[in-house]
């Protein structure tokens, strides 16, 4: 194995001396066949482009050693995270180029459906997870699919790839610690090209070598050669071996040149020529077509036969891969598909009931009166009991029990693996557990408080939701998020946020009002194999009890409550409005109210909501979050638009003042829309 010691600056003599070592003739030709393809492959592709016959080409000329010798190097079956510069990669997965050449065409059946675009897209069949644009989140992917093979003791290792201005992202640090600290047999390999786009690396970093970084993570690492193909590949081989013996991560930097521009249409005139001169003698094909020839393993003949027939190949398949029909838009399906389908045979849990079902019916034995925080700890519980596959993940989980102590007692029970304390790394974690489930583990993810998920915001909205769609992985990941004020807890840790994630096609997000929702809909969220955003008010942990039956029930996902019935006006609301509106009512007993819980506010029950109005044609939107984009005003114009001639009033909003949330518990309250509920009652029984 061509290691150097961490910290040792690359020198140009290390260039192209191949080391052939144990490897047979027929290997070496086949590393060649390899690695040729994806080059000529995409000289074919640079002329189409030129034609305008494909849209855009992101170009990994020069750099394929890297691609090609680490894919060789892994098992078929183990996880790979490439980047755009990566087609050797999925060409050394052999992936039929037809169908990747009607992927690039936005083709029907190419892999993403003609969604998405160059190389976002993943295969779960080839082991190769598709990247979003943001280039960092992939790291931590890796990370997770990492864990699920550490968790089921198999000898196997995960590969993710950056380039030298990915490192720059906060994601490179979160998911390179993660892995240190969780000893995950992860190798992170950084492409170092010279350049982020335009900028050179002079302006990116001041480390020496970034694989110097690795020692502040207390990782090994070491730098080679990215244009010669036998380092590449004996080096990976021999990481991979010694990382899956050891359980550990290794950071691999590849020096290497980006003989392109950052795609074709950007050029390459913030370049030096001397560079592309300097470069284009360590060509990583011409360097071991020599190799290959002075060794006696193929003449000049052979190589000339070998380029014919892949360039022969190269035509037929493309022949195939211009043959797609046209795209047939069906927008049911292209909505349908945003969410992977619950299996059966998770639906079918013993003692699931309808979610409009009042819970003194429910079950014949064992209700009882729980707190909010206990119904959630016991869903918790018994989901943990029932999916041996779940795993939660969180700030300060394990031995404390969480912020909330929602999982204490749970390590004892259930063991350190599946129950983890984190680093503060909200994006790393969030990446980890769709890496999870990559490999078919569920999991759980407490954000410490909702206001936190900010900062794994990227990891939610782009990869978690939208990762079905662009490709058919589900990710099967709950995050729950303590939310809400009327603490006194101030701007960071009261915020309502969930409006967010509400207009995030691809999540689910579920707000649960009183303990029999609470567990229900937990045991739902787990259950689904979506990313569900679950949201928990705080002020309702220990302040609300209510019945709750001791065994295992969902509540359904989508489906909203009808508090009590009415007919003067309807209260629409969910999490701490259905408690502000069910006082108002008992307060207010001469005024009929209908008061309907969301409970789950992304897909809303559009059904509860036409049936309320038609009730009463008077309606309030009342929620804690603020007012101008809240999930009111969506609500609202629904209705106007739906069911006007139902109205007798306009559809009026009740909500928290559009500031940050106060500090001062005076400050707060009247920042609540609870404070100006009377007022809003009072005003559209008026009309
Ligand atoms: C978060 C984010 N910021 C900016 C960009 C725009 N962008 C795309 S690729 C790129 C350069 C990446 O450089 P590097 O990581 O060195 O990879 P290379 O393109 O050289 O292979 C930039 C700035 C992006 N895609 N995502």
């Amino acid at each position: 194995m061509a290691l150097q010691k961490t910290g040792i600056k690359f020198s140009k003599k290390d260039f192209m001396e191949f080391q052939r070592r144990e490897l047979s003739n027929e290997q070496l030709l086949n590393i060649y066949k390899n690695l040729l393809w994806p080059r000529l492959i995409e000289e074919k592709m640079l002329v189409l482009l030129r034609q305008g016959r494909i849209s855009k080409w992101f170009s990994g000329i020069g750099q394929e050693a890297i691609s090609v010798g680490a894919t060789m190097a892994l098992q078929q079956d183990e996880w790979i995270m490439p980047l755009h510069r990566n087609l050797g990669v999925f060409t050394s997965r052999n992936m039929p180029l037809h169908k990747l050449f009607k992927q690039w065409q936005g083709a029907q059946d190419g892999y993403s459906k003609g969604r998405e675009r160059s190389f976002h897209f993943g295969s779960k069949e080839h082991h190769i997870c598709g990247m979003i644009s943001h280039l960092g989140p992939q790291l931590a992917i890796a990370d997770g699919v990492a864990l699920a093979y550490k968790l089921r003791k198999e000898k196997k290792i995960s590969l993710a790839f950056t380039g030298d201005g990915g490192t720059s992202e906060g994601d490179f640090h979160e998911a390179l610690n993660v892995a240190a600290v969780w000893d995950l047999p992860v190798i992170f390999i950084i492409e170092n090209n010279g350049y982020g786009l335009s900028t050179p690396v002079n302006e990116q970093f001041r480390c020496a070598q970034l694989s110097d970084r690795a020692k502040g993570y207390g990782m090994e690492s070491v730098v080679i050669d990215g244009n010669n193909i036998l380092t590449v590949y004996d080096t990976i081989k021999g990481i991979r071996d010694y990382c899956i013996e050891n359980q550990k991560p290794y950071l691999v930097e590849c020096m290497t040149f980006r003989m392109r521009g950052h795609e074709e249409a950007s050029g390459t005139k913030y370049v030096p020529k001397e560079l592309f001169d300097e470069w284009s003698i360590k060509d990583p094909i011409k360097n071991y077509e020599t190799f290959l020839i002075a060794n006696g393993v193929l003449s000049v003949e052979d190589i000339d036969n070998i380029r014919t027939e892949q360039k022969q190949k190269i035509e037929s398949e493309l022949k195939i891969g211009f043959e797609s029909d046209p795209i047939v838009v069906r927008t049911e399906v292209e909505v349908r598909d945003m969410y992977a389908a619950k299996a059966l045979t998770t639906t079918l849990f013993k003692g699931e009931v309808d979610a409009n079902t009042p819970p003194s019916t429910l079950t014949t034995n064992h209700s009882r009166s729980l707190r909010f925080i206990d119904a959630l700890k016991e869903g918790l519980h018994q989901s943990m009991q029932q999916h041996s596959n779940l795993i939660l993940m969180g700030q300060d989980i394990a031995e404390y029990g969480g912020a909330f102590k929602i999982t204490e007692g749970f390590l004892n029970e259930f063991g350190k693996e599946r129950v983890r304390n984190t680093p503060l790394c909200e994006s790393a974690i969030v990446g980890a557990a769709l890496g999870l489930s990559l490999e078919g583990f569920k999991s759980m993810m407490e954000m410490q408080f909702a206001d936190f998920a900010t900062v794994g915001f990227n990891q939610i909205i782009n990869n978690l939701a939208k990762i079905y769609y662009r490709w058919g992985q589900n990710a099967d990941v709950v995050i729950r998020m303590p939310t809400g004020g009327g603490v006194g807890a101030g701007p960071f840790h009261s915020q309502s946020n969930e409006a967010w994630f509400v207009k995030t096609p691809g999540l689910k997000v579920v707000y649960p009002s009183t303990p029999y929702d609470a567990k229900g809909l937990l045991i739902a969220a787990i259950n689904d194999p979506n990313p569900v955003m679950y949201f928990e008010h705080k002020a309702l942990y220990r302040s609300i009890t209510g019945e709750v039956p001791s065994e295992y029930y969902e509540v359904e996902i989508g489906k909203a409550r009808r508090v009590q019935s009415g007919d003067d006006i309807s209260i629409i609301t969910y999490g701490a409005g259905v408690h502000w509106a069910e006082d108002y009512a008992a307060e207010h007993t001469d005024i009929s109210i209908d008061i309907l819980d969301l409970r789950t506010l992304l897909p809303l029950d559009y059904d509860a909501i036409a049936a309320t109005v038609k009730r009463t044609g008077k309606v309030l939107l009342l929620h804690e979050d603020t007012l101008i984009g809240g999930i009111g005003g969506e609500i609202a114009a629904w209705i106007s638009e739906n069911y006007f001639s139902y109205l007798d009033a306009p559809v009026m909003r009740c909500a928290s003042l559009d500031t940050a949330i106060p500090f001062n518990i005076e400050l707060e309250k009247n920042f609540m829309a609870k404070a100006r509920l009377d007022e809003s009652i009072e005003k559209l029984l008026a009309y």
